[in-house]
Formats: C-alpha cells, sequence, structure tokens
C-alpha cells in the first residue's frame, strides 16, 4: 500500500521518451521507458551470465569467470564462446546502467529535484566503462577489459597492477585513494554528529544545527556547516570515482612502464639533480 504523501507527487509527465506510454508505476517502483529498458538489459545480461557459468566448468560461486576475448581478436566481434558473450555481457551492462540512470533523470523531472542523483551515478558508469570500452579502445582489444568473475576479476587487477610493478605510485591511483578514504572518514563524522545531536543522553532535548557547529568549532576551530558537509561528502566520493577512472586508462595508453619510475621526473627536479 502507498505511504501517506505518496500519491501526491504520482503525477504525470516529465518522462524523456514514451511520453504516457509507460508514464505508470507498478507497485512503489515508477517504470518509464528506461524501466523498461533497465528491466530488459538486466535480466538478458543476467541469464547471460547463468548461460555462460552452464557453458563453464564449475558452478563455485567464486571460480564463476566470464572471460573477454583473446588479445588476437583485436577490436573485432569475438565467437561466442571465446568472449563473445563478455561482449554481450558488457552490451547489457552498459544498457542497464544508462538505463537505470535516465530512470533516476525522469524521476528528478517529475518531482522537480536536481539531477544530483543521476550526475553522481554516471560518475560510477563512467569508471565502468572506462574500465571495459575506453581503455580496451586505447590498447586496441577488447581483450584488456576485465573477466566477470568473483576471483577472476580480483585477479586482474592484481595482475593488472604488477605489470605496472607497483600501482601505488600511480599519482591518479594515489588521488583516487585518498578520495575513498576521505569520504570514510567525512560520512563517519557525518553520522555521528547527526546522531549525537538527535540522540543526546537521558531525557535530554534533540540538539540543533548551532550544537553541531559549536562542536566542531570547539574541537578544530572551524565547521563546515550543514549543507556544506553534504557538497564536501559529494566531491569526495565523485572525485574518488573519477580519479579511478583516470589511474586505469593512463595505464597503458599514457604510461607503459613501472609507476616507480614515472617519479623521475621528481628526481631529476633542476634544484636537487
Ligand atoms: Mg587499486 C583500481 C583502491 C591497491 C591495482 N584501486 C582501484 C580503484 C580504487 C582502488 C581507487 C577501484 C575503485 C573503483 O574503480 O571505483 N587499490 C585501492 C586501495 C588499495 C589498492 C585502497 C590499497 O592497497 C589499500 N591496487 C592496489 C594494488 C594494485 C592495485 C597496489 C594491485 C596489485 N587498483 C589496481 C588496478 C585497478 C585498481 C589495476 C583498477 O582498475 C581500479 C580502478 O581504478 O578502476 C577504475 C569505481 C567504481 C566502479 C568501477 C563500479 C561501477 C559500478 C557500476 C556502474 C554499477 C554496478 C551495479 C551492480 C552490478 C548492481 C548490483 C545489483 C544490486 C546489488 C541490487
Ligand atoms: C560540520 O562542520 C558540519 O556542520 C555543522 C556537519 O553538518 C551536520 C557535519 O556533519 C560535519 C562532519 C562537519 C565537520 C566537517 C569538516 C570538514 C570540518
Amino acid at each position: 500500500s502507498m505511504l501517506s504523501f505518496e500519491k501526491k507527487y504520482r503525477i504525470r509527465g516529465g518522462t524523456l521518451l514514451g511520453g504516457d506510454l509507460f508514464d505508470f508505476w507498478v507497485g512503489p517502483f515508477y517504470v518509464g521507458f528506461f524501466g523498461v529498458t533497465s528491466l530488459f538489459f538486466a535480466l538478458l545480461g543476467t541469464l547471460l551470465i547463468i548461460w555462460g557459468a552452464s557453458q563453464g566448468s564449475t558452478w563455485n560461486l567464486w571460480q564463476i569467470s566470464i572471460a573477454p576475448p583473446d588479445l588476437k581478436y583485436g577490436l573485432g566481434m569475438a565467437p561466442l564462446m571465446e568472449g563473445g558473450l563478455w561482449q554481450l555481457i558488457t552490451v547489457c551492462a552498459i544498457g542497464a546502467f544508462v538505463s537505470w540512470a535516465l530512470r533516476e533523470v525522469e524521476i528528478c523531472r517529475k518531482l522537480g529535484m536536481g539531477y544530483h542523483v543521476p550526475v553522481a551515478f554516471s560518475f560510477a558508469i563512467f569508471a565502468y566503462v572506462t574500465l571495459v570500452v575506453f581503455r580496451p579502445l586505447l590498447l586496441g582489444a577488447w581483450g584488456h577489459g576485465f573477466p566477470y568473475g568473483i576471483m577472476s576479476h580480483l585477479d586482474w587487477v592484481s595482475n593488472t597492477g604488477y605489470q605496472y610493478l607497483h600501482f601505488h605510485y600511480n599519482p591518479a591511483h594515489m588521488l583516487a585513494v585518498s578520495c575513498f578514504f576521505a569520504t570514510t572518514l567525512a560520512l563517519s563524522l557525518h553520522g555521528a554528529l547527526i546522531l549525537s545531536a538527535t540522540n543526546p543522553p537521558g531525557d535530554g532535548v534533540v540538539k540543533t544545527p548551532d550544537h553541531e557547529n559549536t562542536f566542531f568549532r570547539d574541537a578544530i576551530g572551524y565547521s563546515i556547516g550543514t549543507l556544506g558537509v553534504h557538497r564536501l561528502g559529494l566531491f569526495l566520493a565523485l572525485s574518488a570515482g573519477f580519479w579511478s577512472a583516470v589511474c586505469i586508462v593512463i595505464s597503458g595508453p599514457f604510461w607503459t612502464r613501472g609507476w616507480p619510475e614515472w617519479w623521475s621526473w621528481w628526481l631529476n627536479l633542476p634544484v636537487w639533480r
């Protein structure tokens, strides 16, 4: 059944495609043209993975893997059982992710909200597409994509990392990792601060943003503010995804040697050379 406020927001319009045709809800879910395409790609992709697994050598969830084509197929289509399946699944994945983002846009338009959520999701999609499309395109073979499997994709990350000797020296990887860590710091501070203000000990009365600001003024001499902390959080999270995409797309297309060696520009600065 519907929540008390839900009915009021179930208004027609705001669709990007399909007009009124798919402008309805199924239970709590908005459908829309992109709801149909999301479901289509997600279902087809999942079935292809299950079928691929059935053609593989194991049903062990951790070991199931669908590999990209051999490098010899370059940027062409590969036979179904030699990476073609990976190519179809990749098309389905991108179709589902982009459809989902566009469905979010339609919901934003219906509600007259900003597009912050779909914009944020598009950074995650961008990182994924960088891994399986942009970098393989730049390197000249789909075989540079990562395999779809739980352990196999970890093996790919490890192998790809060691191919550049020590991936921690990749400057964009440094930025991405730092942003991931900073994002968890910001959310833990924020979550803790809000809960501490709304759940004071004993019979204490719920505190206000003044208390929140004062806590951080007292503790570190600065408060970023209640709106500011959400801008900071979004910025850190999107930066994490963005620099992740950058760190992998420059590995190979821009820099082919070990990442430690890239820092020789620093050692060679005329100041101390
Ligand atoms: Mg590293 C990448 C951290 C050590 C080699 N590494 C990354 C980044 C991240 C990171 C910055 C992965 C996140 C990402 O791409 O997000 N690495 C990291 C850390 C350490 C580390 C913290 C550490 O030591 C503490 N890395 C190392 C060591 C190397 C190494 C030194 C191996 C030996 N690292 C590499 C390589 C790569 C990374 C190689 C990468 O390729 C990867 C990277 O940057 O990739 C871009 C972006 C997010 C996504 C890609 C997710 C996209 C999600 C999509 C859009 C939606 C999915 C929906 C889903 C299917 C739906 C499910 C259904 C629901 C459940 C209902
Ligand atoms: C903060 O200053 C603030 O404003 C009052 C919040 O809003 C509720 C917060 O959640 C946090 C975590 C801070 C502190 C953050 C910085 C970067 C000083």
